[in-house]
Formats: C-alpha cells, sequence, structure tokens
C-alpha cells in the first residue's frame, strides 16, 4: 500500500531556489544574440503540485492536446482558473511555509530552434525576468533547479544543453510556495509566467555583473565615472572623450542627470566577448542634514505608488503600457515613482532614466498577513527565512544597480520588523552606498535612513515637520516621506492641496507618494470592470484594489488632474495692479523650458490672449511680471479674469507644445448675483398656480413646468452615494460618516408638506425633511417669485434637534424630462468637491449627461462641478446666487448608491439635477485620514436662490 507524503519539497523549502546563477546587472541590449521566448506555449493546468509527474519535460513529449496560452502572462486571465484578491490576508491557512494541497499548477512547454545565426562557441544564459510564486525549469529533458522571487529576475547557464535543432523548454509554476509567504502585497494573485524569457548567448569574454559609479559634483560642476566589471573591458563614452579601464576613475565637467532635467550620456563597456550599451546619469543622492540631498539640493517628492497593472494583462506589461505610465506620469507633474511593491519589469527603470523621475526601487517582500497573528512567526523574524530576504535584495540591488534613476532602495512594505530586514539593509548598504534606504515598516528608523509613513494626517504631518513628534535620537535627524498618502479610492482623494501646502513648508517634509497609480480592474464581459468577490473568492476585500489615480484603461481621474495641479512645478498668482508673480517650484531647472501665455475673459469667454514674456527665475525664486492692459469692451457688470499658463517652451519628449503644465486664473472683476424682481403675481387657476412663466401643482406646490420645459420632482435633497472614502476602512477610529449617514436614514429621508401659500408676490412651500425614528429634521422653506419671465426660488434651511453629523450634501434636486447637452459657466471642465477642487479652472464648459460622469469602478457619488454661476440643460436655464454644485445624471442618487459595477446603472428618461449649496468634503478614510474640519459641510440654517428660465429665452 502507498502512502502520499509530503509534495515536492521545494515547493514549501524556504530557500530562494537551487541551480540559478549569481544575480546581475540587467541591459537591454548588446552585440550578443539573444532570442526571446515569449509568444505561444502549450499548457497544462492541474489542481495540485503533484498531479502530475515530469514526464512532459522530456524531448518527444507530446502535448498536442494542450491548451495553449501566451507567455508572459497569467494563466488566470486567459480562461483557465480565476483570479484571487486580497489586501493583507493570505488567501490560504496561514502554516508557514507550509501551502494548500489545492495548489494550481501551470505546466508551460516551449519548443524552439535556435536561430541559423547563433553562434556556436560560448555559453548561453536562460533569463525569467519573472515567474509566480515558484519555478521548476527543464531544458531538453535535464532539469536546471528551481526558484522563488516573483518579481525578479533568475537566470541559469545553459550552454552545453543547446541543440542546434529543436530545443524542449519546460517549466512547471506553481501558484503557491513558500515564496508566497513573502509576496503578500495588496493585489490580485496572479501566477504565471508574467514576464519575459529570453535565451541569451554569453560569447567568451563576455561581460558579466557590472556597476556603473557616476557620481556628481555639484560645486565643481564635474562628474566621475568608474565602472566596476566582473570581467575588465575598456568604458568609453565618445561625448566625454571617455576612454578608461574597467576599474578606473575619471573626473570630467559633465551636465548632472535630474528627474527635471534627465541628462543621459552614451557609452560602451567594451569586454573582450560583448559591447555593452551604457546610458549614464551623473548624480549624487546624499543624506545631509537632515536631508536627502541630489547633487547638493534638496528634493521634494510629488510621487506616485505604481503597481503594474494592465486590465486584460494583469502585471505583464508590454512596453507601450509602460511608455505610457511614465508619460502620463510627467504630463500629471509627476516627479517620483514608489515601485509599490516589488522591483518593476526591468525596462521601466530605463523609460524612468530616459524620461526621468526620481525611483524608490521596492523589493518583492511583503508580510501583511502576520499582523492578524500580532507578527508571530513573521518570516522577516526568523533566521530560516533570511537567506530568501537576502536572495531578494541581492537581486533586486544587482538587477537595478546602474539606473540613475533609482535613488533610493527599499527593502520591501508592511512585513513587520525583525532581524531579516536589518540582514538586508545591512546587505544594501555593503554592496551600494551611494543610496539611502528606505522601508516604512521601521518606526524608529534602525535600519534605514528615511523617517517614512503611511497615511498620516495632516495634523501628524505637521509636527512632523516641525520637529515635534519625538521619536529616536536618529528618527528626529531624519527627513519624512510619506511613502503613500491620499488614498485614491474610487472619488478622491481629498486634501491633497492642503499635504502640499505642509510639503513646502516645512524642510524636513520632503513630499510623499499617493496611493496609488492604477486602480487593479480586470476587464469583464458582464461586468466591466471586476474587482474582489467577482471572481467567487472565499475571502477578499472588493473593490480595495481600485484605488488608483487611473481608471483600469488608464483614463486620468479626477483625482490625477487635481494632484498634477496642486504639484505643479510653477505656481502663478494674481497680483494687484495687472501683475502676475511666477515661482519657479522645480528643485533644479530654472523656467526657461517653459512658455507663457495670458488670456482675458468676460464671463467665461476668452476675448483675448497672447504670449507673456517671463524670466527665468531659479528654483524657490520668484519673478513679477506686468500682464497687459485689459482688452476694453467687456459689458457693464461682466464678470472678467485672467488666466495665466505655462507650456514647454517647445515639444518635449514627453509633452507636445500645447500641454499645460500649470496655470493659475483670477478674477479682475466679480459676477453680480442675478436679480429678479417679483412683479408677478402668483394666481391658482383651478389645479394649478400660475407665477410668471412656472405652473405649480396647486395643491402641493410642486414645480410642473418653466415656460416649455417641464420639471419634477423639486425638493431639498441631502443624499449622495457614499463614496469609498465616506465609508472609510473598517480600521478607521474616527467617525465614518458613510455608515453614519446610513444609520442615520439620510437615504430615506421624508418630506412632509406643512403649507402651500399664496401672497401677492410669491408662492411660498413649507416641508419638512426628516427621517423615521429621530427627532432631527430640516425644515425648509422654497419661496418662489417671479418678474413675469424668470423664476427665482429661495430656499431657506432650518436644521431641527441636535445634528452632529455633517451632511452628505444640501441643495435641491429636480427631474428634467430631456435632457443632453450641458453648458455651465463655473468651474471645470472636471468634477470637484470642497476639498478636491484646485484643478476646477472657471470657464464656459460643454458637455453632455454622460461625459458629466466620472466612471468610478465600483459607483458613488461623483461629476460634481464647481463654482457654477449659470446651467443650460434640457430648454432649462439655472443662475446660482449664490454659485452653486451643479451635478446632473441619467439615474438617482439611490440608485447610484445599489449599483456595484457600472453596468448596474441603466438610464431612465428622466436627467436628475443636483443643485448644491453644499457638499461634504471627500478625504481620504477608505485608507487614511478623514475629511479635514473646514470642508466639513455642517447641519446649520441655510440660505441659497436659484433662478430659473427658459434657455435661450
Ligand atoms: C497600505 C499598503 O501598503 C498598500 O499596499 C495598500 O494596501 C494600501 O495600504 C491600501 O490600499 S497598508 C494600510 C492598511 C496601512
Amino acid at each position: 500500500m502507498s502512502v502520499r507524503t509530503t509534495p515536492l519539497a521545494y515547493v514549501e523549502d524556504v530557500s530562494p531556489g537551487r541551480g540559478t546563477l549569481p544575480p546581475r546587472a540587467w541591459y537591454a541590449s548588446s552585440d550578443a544574440p539573444a532570442l526571446s521566448l515569449n509568444g505561444r506555449w502549450r499548457f497544462r493546468l492541474s489542481a495540485t503540485a503533484d498531479a502530475e509527474d515530469d514526464a512532459f519535460a522530456a524531448p518527444g513529449y507530446d502535448a498536442g492536446d494542450w491548451a495553449e496560452i501566451a507567455v508572459p502572462g497569467h494563466w488566470v486571465l486567459q480562461g483557465h482558473g480565476a483570479p484571487v484578491y486580497t489586501n493583507h490576508l493570505y488567501p490560504f491557512p496561514v502554516d508557514p511555509p507550509h501551502v494548500p494541497t489545492e495548489n494550481p499548477t501551470g505546466d508551460h512547454l516551449r519548443v524552439f530552434d535556435l536561430p541559423p545565426d547563433w553562434p556556436a562557441d560560448g555559453g548561453a544564459v536562460l533569463r525569467f525576468d519573472g515567474v509566480e510564486s515558484c519555478a521548476r525549469v527543464w531544458l531538453n529533458g535535464t532539469e536546471l533547479g528551481e526558484f522563488k522571487g516573483s518579481r525578479l529576475p533568475h537566470e541559469f547557464a545553459v550552454g552545453p544543453l543547446l541543440r542546434p535543432g529543436g530545443n524542449v523548454l519546460a517549466v512547471r509554476v506553481h501558484q503557491w510556495s513558500a515564496g508566497s509567504y513573502l509576496e503578500d502585497q495588496d493585489q490580485w494573485w496572479l501566477p504565471g509566467i508574467f514576464r519575459d524569457v529570453t535565451l541569451v548567448h554569453r560569447p567568451e569574454g563576455a561581460a558579466g555583473d557590472f556597476f556603473v559609479h557616476a557620481s556628481y559634483d555639484h560645486v565643481g560642476g564635474e562628474g566621475t565615472l568608474r565602472v566596476d566589471s566582473e570581467v575588465a573591458g575598456r568604458v568609453t563614452v565618445p561625448e566625454l572623450g571617455v576612454d578608461i579601464a574597467t576599474g578606473e576613475e575619471v573626473t570630467v565637467p559633465v551636465e548632472p542627470w535630474t528627474a527635471e532635467t534627465p541628462r543621459l550620456y552614451g557609452g560602451v563597456l567594451a569586454t573582450p566577448g560583448e559591447r555593452v550599451p551604457l546610458r549614464i546619469g551623473f548624480r549624487t543622492v546624499v543624506l545631509e542634514d537632515g536631508l536627502i540631498k541630489v547633487n547638493g539640493r534638496p528634493l521634494l517628492f510629488k510621487g506616485v505608488n505604481r503597481h503594474e497593472w494592465h486590465p486584460e494583462r494583469g502585471r505583464a506589461l508590454d512596453p507601450e503600457t509602460m511608455r505610457e505610465d511614465v508619460l502620463l506620469m510627467k504630463r500629471h507633474n509627476v516627479n517620483a515613482v514608489r515601485t509599490s511593491h516589488y522591483p518593476p519589469h526591468p525596462a521601466f527603470l530605463d523609460l524612468c532614466d530616459e524620461y526621468g523621475l526620481w525611483v524608490i526601487d521596492e523589493c518583492d517582500l511583503e508580510t501583511h498577513g502576520f499582523v492578524e497573528q500580532a507578527w508571530r512567526d513573521n518570516p522577516v523574524d526568523d533566521d530560516r527565512w533570511t537567506p530568501a530576504l537576502l536572495d531578494r535584495a541581492a537581486r533586486m540591488v544587482e538587477r537595478d544597480k546602474n539606473h540613475p534613476s533609482v535613488v533610493v532602495w527599499s527593502l520591501g512594505n508592511e512585513a513587520g520588523t525583525g532581524r531579516g530586514v536589518t540582514a538586508m539593509a545591512q546587505w544594501i548598504r555593503g554592496r551600494d552606498g551611494s543610496r539611502p534606504v528606505h522601508y516604512e515598516g521601521d518606526p524608529d528608523c534602525r535600519d534605514t535612513d528615511v523617517y517614512s509613513r503611511m497615511y498620516a494626517s495632516h495634523d501628524e504631518v505637521e509636527r512632523i515637520g516641525r520637529g515635534l513628534d519625538g521619536g529616536t535620537a536618529k528618527r528626529r535627524r531624519l527627513p519624512l516621506i510619506l511613502c503613500e498618502y491620499a488614498h485614491a479610492m474610487g472619488n478622491g482623494p481629498g486634501g491633497l492641496a492642503d499635504y502640499q501646502r505642509l510639503f513646502e513648508s516645512y524642510d524636513r517634509l520632503q513630499g510623499g507618494f499617493v496611493w496609488e497609480w492604477i486602480d487593479h480592474g480586470i476587464t469583464h464581459p458582464e461586468l466591466g470592470f471586476a474587482y474582489g468577490g467577482d471572481f467567487g473568492e472565499e475571502l477578499h476585500d472588493g473593490n480595495f484594489v481600485c484605488d488608483g489615480l487611473l481608471f483600469p484603461d488608464r483614463t486620468p481621474s479626477p483625482g490625477l488632474a487635481e494632484y498634477k495641479k496642486v504639484i505643479e512645478p510653477v505656481r502663478i498668482e494674481g497680483g494687484g495692479d495687472g501683475t502676475v508673480r511666477v515661482t519657479n517650484r522645480y528643485d533644479f531647472a530654472d523656467l526657461s523650458g517653459l512658455a507663457f501665455t495670458w488670456s482675458y475673459e468676460v464671463d467665461g469667454e476668452t476675448v483675448a490672449a497672447g504670449p507673456l514674456p517671463v524670466p527665468a527665475p531659479a528654483p524657490g525664486e520668484s519673478a513679477e511680471v506686468k500682464l497687459p492692459s485689459p482688452p476694453a469692451g467687456a459689458p457693464a457688470g461682466a464678470e472678467t479674469r485672467w488666466t495665466v499658463r505655462a507650456l514647454p517652451a517647445e515639444a518635449t519628449a514627453w509633452a507636445p507644445a500645447d500641454h499645460v503644465v500649470a496655470w493659475g486664473q483670477w478674477a479682475v472683476t466679480e459676477r453680480p448675483a442675478p436679480s429678479v424682481a417679483a412683479r408677478a403675481r402668483p394666481a391658482a387657476d383651478g389645479r394649478v398656480i400660475r407665477l410668471g412663466p412656472a405652473v405649480f401643482d396647486a395643491r402641493t406646490g410642486a414645480l410642473r413646468t418653466v415656460g416649455g420645459v417641464a420639471v419634477t420632482g423639486v425638493r431639498l435633497d441631502v443624499w449622495r452615494a457614499p463614496t469609498d472614502n465616506d465609508n472609510g476602512a473598517p480600521w478607521q477610529p474616527d467617525a465614518r460618516y458613510g455608515l453614519l449617514w446610513r444609520q442615520l436614514g439620510l437615504h430615506r429621508m421624508r418630506h412632509r408638506l406643512d403649507g402651500v401659500e399664496l401672497s401677492d408676490e410669491a408662492l411660498t412651500v413649507r416641508t419638512r425633511v426628516a427621517p423615521a425614528g429621530t427627532d432631527l429634521g430640516l425644515r425648509t422653506v422654497h419661496r418662489w417669485t417671479s418678474d413675469g419671465e424668470r423664476l427665482r426660488l429661495a430656499v431657506s434651511v432650518t436644521p431641527e434637534g441636535d445634528w452632529t453629523l455633517p451632511l452628505p450634501r444640501l441643495g435641491v434636486r429636480l427631474g428634467l424630462a430631456r435632457a443632453d447637452a450641458v453648458t455651465w459657466f463655473g468651474g471645470g471642465p472636471g468634477e470637484a468637491y470642497p476639498d478636491t477642487r484646485a484643478a476646477s479652472r472657471v470657464g464656459r464648459w460643454h458637455s453632455t449627461v454622460d461625459e458629466l460622469q466620472t466612471p468610478y469602478v465600483r459607483p458613488q457619488e461623483n461629476g460634481a462641478r464647481a463654482d457654477v454661476r449659470w446651467a443650460e440643460l434640457g430648454g432649462l436655464r439655472i443662475e446660482g446666487d449664490p454659485a452653486f454644485w451643479f451635478t446632473a445624471r441619467r439615474w438617482t442618487s439611490e440608485q447610484l448608491d445599489a449599483a456595484g459595477h457600472l453596468t448596474d446603472l441603466t438610464a431612465g428618461d428622466t436627467v436628475w439635477v443636483n443643485l448644491d449649496h453644499g457638499q461634504m468634503g471627500i478625504g481620504s478614510q477608505s485608507c487614511g485620514p478623514g475629511v479635514l474640519p473646514r470642508y466639513h459641510l455642517r447641519a446649520e440654517p441655510a440660505a441659497f436662490s436659484f433662478v430659473f428660465s427658459e434657455a435661450g429665452g
């Protein structure tokens, strides 16, 4: 009788693997031939790690009946099994290093011929740039070994095994392994060979590992270059006249590399067997005076956390997608990336070198799930796992050390503290003393060179900025960065401008990295974009995986527009007496790369525009510039304003010449409030009341028409479909208003009619708006008057009872039978809320009801436009006094609230319009702090009014 024993010890072995070569520097190409093995592979999925033997690895095996799969790729995104999303919980029982018997295992098979010109001499390596989570590899029937470390490169020496004819490469990939315990990042679990597979020829005398040391002395303006190489050779940099031996040092005048001025020098490392192209950027990173300085100047990180994501291909990113990310970052004024939470595809860092982004390169390490057991058994504090941690650190540092863009090494994310991370930090310092070490999970900064926090509140950040936060002596000497802040889940994040003000006010604060770059929604035939739970996972964290500044298809969300404005590298402010003050907020560049324009607007329409010569103030400096005389001829009572924009002086590598980098806007003359004399008399006429252009229901006082426009459902509205930030995260200690609002019943307000009164000049409708089960209420008076042509509604609201909660919104909602095109004068073009309104620019905007919607993957309140003076839609013109928040959609807030995915929303016949006097701020409580008190919408007595008329009438 045979007994089943522990399956496949290597899967649960905590060591990093067996058979692979030591890690080395990555480079895109050399003159040594390489053969990409990307493409269609044969694929067979098994439910367990040992369901199949290894017969498939033998040459001659007939896999003709296997499926086919794309490599790079994840099998769960190609119709085999399903993805699983958890934030920090391990989706399997925690019993390290053991993994479940149900361990989806994908056998991958690829037969390939060597190209005819493949050299007969020399060796070859087989490189895997990323496989999740554990792979065992055979070539031509010979087992090469196995490895873990999903987002790290692994190479095998394969020269003697290659055959001129057909070669058989067999790779067995297990979804779960001991390595999974080290890879508990908040993301989809996506097994597979998800990065390139390449066969690289290694000629006799090929370059092995090499380390480019290129520093910059900002005092002398000189760069010092030395290339240490495993295989000796020569280094040439023609542009600099450099021709030195490896190991030799040379100092020459150079232009430094910075993210703002990414100056690269092309060079070559020539060993006896290979010529490797180099791209050298000279820069020096130091920790000095308690600050991270590059080339002698402190940095301000305006960063994002970037996971690798594509809505169809998961973490298997193609070069175009990587480039798109970089271009989008540059176009949105982002200057830094934290590669959360693993080293990215190596080509991404080439793009960062080339276009200019500061990079915090983070190791593939997270053991967050152990927090559930107070970090007991955490691999990071268990010597048995230390070799695996060191292996990960080495694979990252060796691969990425030659990138000028990489300025900080990060040990990993959310892995607690322990001897393992200390060992990693020590190893990294020993190998590369030229970059500071980051790790957020080290509150005392024992192992790190920078104090790093996530989601600290504005108050706390300010305390840290002032140096009042205490902490260890070492920590007190270090700068702060927020490695994560401003949780961009759903609508938001709010409060960005408030953080930026702090960063710019206190030297110790060196900026932060918004969480996160892109929503990880998965394209789904029925749901639009899927999130956690949509694949039937037994444990999942819902739409917490959709918390990016980009929607899954890389459309920028309003949060990214807001961030772009908040971090713009030039501040443009209107001075009095026809001047503008231009402040350079770059850390290195002057403003000579930008050109400025002015425009003068009357009631939101540009009537004159022209170029504005601006001198080139140095970083941190300002210039006062005189504007032209305002053009004459603005009608009396018009609202006039200046808008000054900064654009690239000429097209850059990342933006066309008409790209707006920064702008400022300010009023010259303000809009007069609309006035409507109460000249018309309301008159009861059977079942209706007539007042000027309007007809009301005589019994209820409900508005029915304004001229030819039917209007329904006018009433006070306080409800908004709670945003993810309204609902907050379960671990938040502060009030979570989205939940409290619902508990109070603000989504089921009752509208009691208390009176319909006619006077000589007004129709007055009194209501009390309140939820069942409480004595809280909002007494509301609607006072309708008219001058015969226009209809004015004055609303006054008096709260009754002890309102302790802020309100979601306060305003009037109404329904229009037909509406599509929308024109408004006010804030735009995009959405804005009280703490997300920096990017909202006053102007005359045109849109459609559909285009006003922001497609948050999980539907929620969205689409408000700020500061609206007037809006026209469906034949109705609405003016506000004061300006109002305008929202229009083809469903109600209640329907929006009920939807789980965008595909749940179906347009009805009515367009529902919200005219809000107030909106609650947005905040960032889906992971971080809530709405700052100054953006709360308090339940207080309020009065506001609107004027309705027929559009174009
Ligand atoms: C923080 C994680 O580092 C990040 O991976 C992500 O999960 C983010 O939160 C939320 O989206 S950890 C946080 C719970 C403090």
